[in-house]
């Protein structure tokens, strides 16, 4: 199951760990990039050292390649663009925002650039300016998201480029990743599948939340505040939509949201904190290494795929 993507990433599968802020640290990044995939190190909203240390970690865990996700909303997200050039980390890929004004000083320091895309617009500008590949993100994804699915989004962006397309937002299995590759696309990203591994840092408490939940149980909320962020239904999401209901101001709604992924991740409050994860969690049953789950997604792709 070679891509243009294995080439580009020097990676044996064509599967990206999503860049979670908070779950996304060196021991899961270094446990993807060792099992054959892409590792990649979030930055979240993390000052520029604390992801210094973290990609030194993950140096120290694999000599594979793996990358480094900037969230552009984040208030140390030109630090963290800076720290990438310093630490030869060979990719890139950033999320919730437009990267453009990094891309000439990336590429002058030889970073293969993979911008997080949710739609043809930005995935055509991407191009233009000299992005690598796109990951092509569906609204089944979990955090932050745009509007079209996955099914709708990557075959018109497949469409629109020349580069590869990575395809992200409810794919959990074998199944989706032969899904995607249907569409277009030449890898996938996975985020949930990946928060239950046995290498993930996050609380018991999530990842349980995960396994035991249902097709229905993620919402949405902020679709009002222009950054709707996808989570499993629980108490902070109650109060978040019922007032965004009455028409709260974001700086009202943010109140309930600030530090919230951190008290799910870290503290495991499955009540008031904010449990991101995508509609495919509903499908996920169980706790494996990251080398299991890319084994078992990989073969049964294959399987699918020679039919
Ligand atoms: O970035 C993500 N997912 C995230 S970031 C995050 S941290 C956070 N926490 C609370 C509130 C907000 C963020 C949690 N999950 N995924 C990549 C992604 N990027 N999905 C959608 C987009 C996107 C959307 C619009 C990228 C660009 C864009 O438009 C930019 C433009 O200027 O056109």
């Amino acid at each position: 199951m070679k891509t243009r993507i294995c080439d580009l990433l020097k990676i044996e599968y064509p599967i990206v760990q999503g860049g979670m802020a908070w779950v996304a640290e060196h021991h899961l990044a270094a446990a993807v990039s060792n099992a054959g995939g892409l590792g990649i190190i979030a930055a979240g909203n993390a000052p520029a050292e604390v992801i210094r240390e973290e990609i030194r970690k993950a140096k120290e865990l694999t000599d594979k390649p793996f990358g480094v996700n900037i969230m552009l909303l984040s208030p140390h997200a030109s630090e963290i663009a800076k720290l990438v050039v310093e630490e030869k980390v060979p990719v890139v890929t950033t999320g919730a925002g437009n990267p453009e004004s990094y891309i000439s000083m990336w590429k002058e320091a030889g970073i293969i650039i993979i911008p997080v895309v949710a739609s043809v617009a930005l995935a055509k500008r991407m191009e233009k300016y000299g992005a690598d590949a796109v990951v092509a993100e569906g609204c089944e994804a979990g955090g932050h998201i745009g509007e079209l699915t996955t099914m709708t989004l990557i075959p018109q962006i497949v469409d629109a480029v020349s580069i590869p397309v990575i395809a992200a937002g409810g794919i959990g299995d074998g199944r989706g990743l032969a899904a995607v590759f249907m569409l277009g696309a030449e890898a996938g990203q996975i985020g949930t599948r990946f928060v239950v591994s046995h290498e993930s840092i996050v609380h018991e408490n999530y990842k349980k939340r995960i396994i035991d939940s249902k097709d229905i149980d993620s919402t949405v909320t902020g679709r009002s505040t222009g950054h709707p962020v996808r989570s499993i239904r629980n108490n902070m999401t109650r109060n978040y939509l019922k007032l965004e209901k009455e028409g709260k101001s974001f700086e009202e709604l943010e109140l309930l949201t600030l530090g919230s992924l951190r008290k799910a991740v870290m503290e495991g409050d499955m009540s008031e904190g904010s449990i991101m994860a995508g509609q495919i969690a509903g499908l996920i049953s169980k706790q494996q290494s990251c080398k299991e789950i890319i084994t078992e997604i990989v073969t049964e792709a294959d399987k699918l795929m020679r039919l």
